[in-house]
């Protein structure tokens, strides 16, 4: 018996629904007051085979007058407090990009920026390489890496979890760069750069540092074995450097480019380098084939291995078009080969193509031919359109299969918002309202409107996961996580041993999680969790 619905809240002039899972009729209350401000009756969708019961939707779109509210039904269910505001994501949006700079690695946090959440500065030991450490090497060739985001709950930097987190980022900036403030409260803020641009840079500039001279870009920098659960700066296991992977360098060729471009008007010199360095990943790429990566015997830290290097390759062909225009011709001509070969609709780290996509679709005029614009916006749109009707058979929404619900099923749910909202941004009339529902029906899920009733970031909602899987979070003694942290999400076959053993067998894939600091596989956080919700947000910041 539940109302579920977005516990952060509503636009004031969108759609609002929220799901229940019994018949009837449900009152909108004014939370204050007690008024009753609208009544609506839930229609049925049937069973929902995401959540593994019948599910009904209330329709309060009637609702447009900004308050704060509860929806009660007759027999006594309540839900969880909402806001219907014009701007109700505004904390939301806050949160989710200062989270990142809870991440930084290297330096201290102090209590000005970090509020209760400071560390003393962590991993400034220069690094070795593997392959010495394997070997024993006496005197290993040491690298200054010091810099970055840590990944996750982990304290490892790896470099194509990096160029995804800030390519959703950087984009959400380039399009919707008057949602982006100078309110993050970090070292930076108020240097006449927009902040999430301060941040970003604190993650590129490390990552510029992964670049080998020959062009070749490290796969990770991690301890050989994941560390136990203690402060960032209490880790002495050594870090290093394993070997290069052309995942990443194709990731790195085309953050880089893209970089170059977003900072040219506030960073000339930084875009200038940053193209420079694309260009020499380029020059790898035409000289390499497909070298994957795995991790050295013994070593468990995060793999990010992926059989398939073509979407990235096309990725950076399609962002090195943009930015280097005397060689345009063979960059296009790679991107048309490569199109063939790739989805063109993931916006994940295993398949990038998305990106590629986006980056076509959003190109300045003559940039990329009209024809092959058409077949890219086709790919995408065709997706989209194959979305919306997962949508519409879900009794929450959502735009996700009982399969969809894998490790990190957030990230699935928020990158198709993104889709959703790179097919608004490309069209006209009423289908710009139907895609822009259609994301926002997306970020529903992510703030409460699912079977299990969590608000997935912290901070943000009553009944807010606390327990992110987070070293610091575990360590620090402090009762409240960092707020703005997005939850992996439900996993249908969770593999760590708290959620193997408390979520019984045959759950309903949408409520295969549990809020535990130990359940890395539903509840750890991530950059690249954060990023498209960033990206999200920032559309409906607007
Ligand atoms: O904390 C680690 C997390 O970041 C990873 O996603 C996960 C899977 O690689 O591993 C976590 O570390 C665990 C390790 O693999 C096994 N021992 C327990 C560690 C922490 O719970
Ligand atoms: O997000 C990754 C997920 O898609 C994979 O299924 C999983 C297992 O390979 O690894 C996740 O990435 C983790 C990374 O390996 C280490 N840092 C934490 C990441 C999030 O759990
Ligand atoms: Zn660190």
């Amino acid at each position: 018996m539940g109302i579920y619905l977005n516990q952060v809240g509503y636009l004031t002039g969108a759609r609002k629904v929220a799901t229940v899972t019994e018949a009837g009729t449900y009152q909108v209350l004014d939370a204050q007051t007690k008024q009753v401000v609208c009544m609506a009756s839930a229609k049925a969708k049937g069973f929902d085979a995401a959540a593994g019961e019948d599910a009904y939707v209330v329709d309060f779109t009637v609702l447009s007058k900004p308050g704060t509210y509860v929806m009660v039904g007759r027999g006594g269910q309540k839900s969880h407090p909402f806001e219907v505001s014009d701007k109700p994501y505004v904390k939301l949006h806050r949160d989710l990009q200062k989270a990142l700079y809870f991440q930084r690695c290297g330096c201290e946090l102090l209590p000005e920026h970090a509020g209760v959440y400071t560390h003393k500065a962590c991993h400034t030991k220069p690094v070795i390489l593997v392959e010495d450490y394997i070997a024993g090497t006496i005197k290993p060739q040491t690298f200054d890496m010091c810099g970055g985001w840590h990944d996750a709950g982990d304290f490892g930097r790896y470099s194509t979890a990096a160029a995804v987190a800030l390519a959703h980022i950087l984009y959400a900036y380039e399009f919707f760069p008057e949602s982006f403030t100078d309110s993050l409260q970090i070292p930076e803020s108020g240097n006449g750069m927009p902040d999430i641009l301060n941040e970003c840079l604190y993650e590129l500039e490390w990552l510029i540092k992964m670049q080998r001279e020959d062009g070749g870009v490290y796969h990770k920098l991690t301890a050989f074995n994941h560390a136990p659960f203690l402060m960032p700066e209490e880790d002495q296991d050594p870090f290093m450097l394993y070997p290069v992977s052309s995942m990443a360098v194709a990731d790195y060729a085309a953050i880089m480019a893209l970089a170059s471009n977003v900072y040219a008007e506030y960073r000339p010199e930084f875009a200038k380098k940053a193209l420079e360095n694309a260009k020499k990943a380029w020059t790898w790429l035409e000289r390499n084939p497909y070298v994957g990566f795995h991790n050295p015997k013994g070593s468990n830290t995060g793999e990010y291995d992926d059989v398939c290097d073509k979407d990235e390759r096309f990725w950076a062909a399609c962002e090195m078009a943009k930015v280097d225009p005397e060689n345009a011709e063979k960059y296009i001509e790679t991107a048309k080969k490569l199109f063939a070969e790739v989805s063109g609709i993931d916006f994940g780290w295993t398949d990038v193509s998305a990106l590629g996509s986006m980056a076509v679709m959003t190109a300045d005029e003559g940039v990329f031919s009209d024809q092959f614009t058409a077949k890219v916006s086709a790919t995408v749109f065709a997706e989209a359109d194959r979305l919306l009707e997962i949508q519409k058979q879900s009794g929450y929404g959502v735009a996700m299969l009982p399969e969809d619900y894998v490790w990190g099923s957030n990230m699935v749910g928020c990158n198709r918002g993104m889709l959703f909202i790179l097919c608004a941004m490309g069209s006209e009339g009423a289908k710009v309202e139907e895609y822009k529902e259609a994301a926002l029906a997306q970020l529903h899920y992510l703030l409460g409107r699912n079977a299990i009733d969590y608000s997935y970031v912290t901070g943000n909602g009553e009944h807010a996961f606390k327990n992110p899987h987070n070293r610091p979070t575990a360590c620090d003694g402090i009762e409240d996580p960092m707020p703005g942290w997005v939850s992996g999400g439900p996993f249908k076959t969770p593999v760590d041993e708290i959620a193997v053993k408390m979520i019984p067998k045959g759950t309903a894939p949408m409520k295969c999680f549990i809020d535990h600091v130990d359940s890395y596989s539903t509840n750890e956080i991530t950059i690249y969790w954060n990023s498209p919700a960033i990206f999200m947000t920032a559309f409906f910041m607007k």
